[in-house]
């Protein structure tokens, strides 16, 4: 393959010159909007919306609670870009198509990405409704060989062979758990680990069982290759997990996995996870 991305660096670079012709800011964060955590980008100032369906060589949304819109706005006078609706591995795309968003971002000169998701908590100690600031990840379709950066690797955007051990920011993690503090949010935030998989079926007992013996906290099907792809081109990252349901890790459990109640908690938390995101962008240090 003449590409890593699933599309050419000059595929992606007129994506993001259509786009920066007509947004209204050159956008310096960029913001992924998980399940049910799409309202986050209703709450950007001066708003300019693109339907995905209108953005030339983009993906489409398949998935009920992911709309297919990128916003541009501005949050507390900061210029931002956010996607309401992401692309999984199980709507069927190549991996390296579900992520060519993120370098959009890069393209638009995005320097900081915030990642939200709605994930099962697999940690016996966090509850419904708690906001996990992701610190570190297990990539389980990583391990066999399904990583966004498979394939020739373009210089353009960052080394062959990127670190993964600071993937995730320090200070941008700080900050969050900061401004969760002066919130009063400090009673529903946990920190952990995030692990992906394909989906779309939800774990067994047993799968849930392993992730959690291996270091797990929670559980979902995005947001990693996202991270991998913006580390590699060297932007920050930060990312949330919101808990939406507990993980089934018990034979005895009468409880089922299930989208609603994804959406549900989404609901329930949704005003919390706009309020900590759009604070902590105007409390983010930028160019
Ligand atoms: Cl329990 N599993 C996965 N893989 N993704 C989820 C989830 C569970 N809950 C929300 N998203």
């Amino acid at each position: 393959p003449d590409s890593a991305s699933g599309y050419s660096y000059e595929e992606c670079k007129a994506t993001a010159d259509w786009l920066l012709a007509q947004a209204p800011v050159r956008p310096l964060v960029g913001i992924v909007c998980g399940s049910g955590l799409g309202r986050l980008a209703e709450i950007l100032k001066d708003q300019l919306v693109i339907n995905y369906s209108d953005i030339p060589n983009f993906p489409q949304s398949t998935v009920h609670g992911h709309a297919g819109k990128l916003v541009f706005g501005t949050l507390k006078g900061k210029p931002c870009v956010c996607m309401q609706g992401r692309f999984h591995l199980y709507e069927g795309y190549p991996i390296q198509k579900t992520t060519m968003p993120i370098r959009v971002f890069k393209l638009m000169g995005v320097e900081t990405v915030i990642l939200t998701n709605a994930a099962g908590g697999l940690n016996q100690d966090f509850k419904v409704g708690d906001i996990m600031v992701i610190k570190d990840h297990i990539n389980i379709p990583g391990f066999a060989g399904n990583n966004p950066l498979v394939g020739a690797n373009d210089e353009r955007y960052g080394v062959r062979f990127p670190c993964m051990s600071d993937a995730y920011d320090r200070d941008l993690q700080q900050l969050v758990h900061a401004v969760a503090a002066e919130l009063d949010y400090s009673a529903f935030m946990q920190e952990g680990v995030y692990s992906v998989l394909g989906g779309p079926s939800f774990e067994t007992i047993a799968e849930c069982k392993m992730l959690r013996l291996l270091g797990a906290d929670a559980v979902g099907m995005s947001t990693v290759h996202e991270v991998i792809v913006a580390r590699h081109c060297g932007m920050r990252v930060v990312a949330l997990s919101l808990i939406t349901n507990q993980a089934v890790m018990d034979y005895d459990s009468e409880k089922k996995a299930n989208h609603e109640e994804v959406l549900q908690t989404g609901e329930l938390r949704a005003q919390q996870m706009e309020k900590l995101v759009s604070t902590m962008v105007s409390r983010m240090e930028l160019r």
